[in-house]
């Protein structure tokens, strides 16, 4: 085996996004282009020769090839050890455990996450770092510095790795493990919760529950976790097998999306409890009978119930959120007396919270919630925290979250995504809005008293790091909120990302329907950001 240095030039596209460099197979496919996304990772980090990686994918096409790749261009730059998942799967959070159990220098996760997959959908890569979390913007911003610069990449010319079943093999110097990815995340599982209350819930006849992983990669441990450990009946894990198009799906656990589970669970004999998981198994969707949970208040659901769960049954130090995530979790915190904080969208933000001690759970409106175990985001952890807090309750979801809103207020919450419009004229009404935000504070439109008005800028409280022009938020008196961002995820033009909350403390009212509840502030959106008019759109394609 010889070490070729190839020589190459730059891409000017390897800006990595909100998670990670996200682009369509074909862009992936292009000769050098992943190449030179994953040298100039290694070109970045110093002190990477003989150290751990720890790599895998969700799965989804091009994931196996794209693996052989990074291991003959990891054994060229002197990485030590690479641990890979049987067949080059390993869903995001596992990765993340796997990182801190086995004190690896990094991992690199290949995922699109929730984007769908195929010859003509997307791929993704993503450096993450030794605390197990994506790499903060500091490394990403230099790792895209070096994309553009990069003149060549090293790779060992070789054979491809068998990755179809464990086994130890060497690259080169480089030792390679084909390992299993599930069994260290169950055991990582059953410190934290409460396996014996839950098996007892799920075994007793009087309880169903379904879990839709969509054909993504979190199935195996879904099988593994329900329906061997917790003893569910089978066929309590649906689309368990993982795909490399995911079956055609779209592997985004919301209400559009997951419309088969939706389905399931409003329809007649419902199961009591219903979930779904994404492509890259870091997010979650809650579902009661008839009943759904919106991530920002499952968050706060979590929270105010945290101590009843083994694993966090001594408190929890702080709550964190994204902050177009909604208010409900800072409410809990108030009446708990620890700290929330508010950063801006992406896990990466979360991980010196999180290292720090300051917060415990953290969570994302866009079904994303996970705690200090681990530093991504992850769906199944979330699953199994609902399934606690139900086995000790003895309640349903429904009264569970009904029971929250008398106490706490009601925060009705929803986001309108408006996908793949054209990039220009998205991003005018940004550099509009980012202009009248200056001085909207004080106005009044209508009922609505504006309190404050920003384009979001987050100072981290742990390294001083500053992050600027993260989302347009408009806060109303009333503790109303309209936030607009451009998503950092999409492949294709804009999407637009339209967030909509108010608050309401009277249990009479909580009832009104979301959509209805929120259409002043919806119209109002329209009015300010002249949303229509500026994507050309008279809907949106998304709402949840
Ligand atoms: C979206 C979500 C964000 C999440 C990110 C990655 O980003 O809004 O909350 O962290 O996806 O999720 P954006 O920039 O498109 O709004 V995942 O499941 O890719 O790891
Ligand atoms: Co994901």
């Amino acid at each position: 085996m010889t070490i070729e240095t190839v020589a190459t030039k730059p891409f000017s596209d390897q800006k990595p996004g909100t998670s990670g460099l996200r682009k369509s197979v074909p862009v992936f496919q292009q000769p050098h282009y992943l190449e030179n996304f994953i040298q100039a990772i290694f070109n970045t980090l110093d002190g990477i020769e003989g150290q751990t990686l720890v790599v895998g994918g969700d799965g989804r096409y091009y994931n196996r090839q794209a693996i052989q790749t990074i291991l003959k261009i990891a054994a060229a730059n002197g990485i030590g050890r690479i641990l890979v998942g049987t067949d080059g799967i390993v869903s995001t959070p596992a990765i993340s455990g796997l990182i801190r159990e086995n004190n690896a220098f990094g991992g690199i996760v290949l995922s699109a996450s929730h984007n769908p997959g195929g010859p003509e959908g997307d791929f993704g890569i993503k450096y993450n770092i030794t605390n197990g979390g994506p790499a903060p913007e500091n490394i990403t911003d230099a790792i895209y510095a070096e994309t553009k610069v990069i003149s060549s990449y090293k790779i060992l010319s070789g054979a491809d790795i068998n990755l179809d079943r464990p086994g130890s093999f060497k690259l080169g110097t480089m030792d390679v493990e084909v390992i299993d990815g599930v069994t260290p995340y169950v055991k990582m599982m059953e410190k934290i919760f409460d396996f014996d209350r839950i098996q007892t819930l799920l075994t007793s006849g009087k309880f169903k529950m379904c879990m839709d992983s969509l054909h993504a990669v979190t199935g195996p441990y879904a099988y593994a976790l329900f329906e061997q450990r917790l003893g569910a009946p089978k066929g309590t894990v649906l689309n368990g097998i993982p795909l490399e198009d995911f079956g055609g799906g779209h592997p985004d656990p919301n209400l559009v999306y997951a419309h088969d589970l939706v389905e399931i669970l409003f329809g007649q004999d419902a199961p009591d409890f219903g979930a779904a998981s994404d492509g890259d198994g870091d997010r979650n969707m809650i579902l009661g009978q008839n009943f759904f949970v919106t991530p920002s208040d499952s968050l706060a659901v979590l929270t105010a119930n945290a101590h009843l769960v083994p694993g966090y049954q001594n408190g929890i130090t702080g709550v964190a959120r994204s902050m177009p995530t909604s208010a409900a979790a800072d409410r809990v915190a108030a009446k708990l007396g620890i700290d929330c904080y508010e950063t801006p969208t992406g896990w990466k933000f979360f991980g010196n919270l999180l290292d720090a001690g300051k917060a415990t759970l953290c969570g994302e409106e866009s079904f994303g919630t996970g705690s200090n175990h681990i530093r991504e985001k992850d769906g199944l952890w979330a699953v199994l925290f609902w399934l606690n807090i139900l086995a000790v309750k003895g309640e349903s979801v429904e009264e569970i979250v009904r029971s929250h809103w008398q106490e706490f207020g009601r925060n009705f919450y929803s986001r309108h995504d408006y996908e793949e419009v054209a990039l220009e004229p998205a991003k005018e009404m940004m550099a509009r809005l980012q202009k009248l935000v200056l001085d909207l504070k004080g106005q009044q439109f209508g009922n609505y008293e504006v309190e404050y008005a920003d384009d979001f800028s987050y100072t981290d409280p742990v390294d001083g790091s500053v992050s600027k022009n993260q989302g347009i938020r408009i806060g109303f008196t009333d503790g109303s909120r309209i936030v607009f961002r451009l998503s950092g995820t999409g492949t294709k033009g804009a999407t637009l990302r339209v967030y909509l909350e108010s608050y309401e403390p009277d249990a009479s009212k909580h009832d009104i329907d979301t959509q209805k509840a929120l259409q002043p502030l919806i119209d109002l959106a329209e009015e300010i950001g002249q949303i229509r008019q500026s994507t050309g759109r008279e809907q949106p394609t998304v709402i949840t």
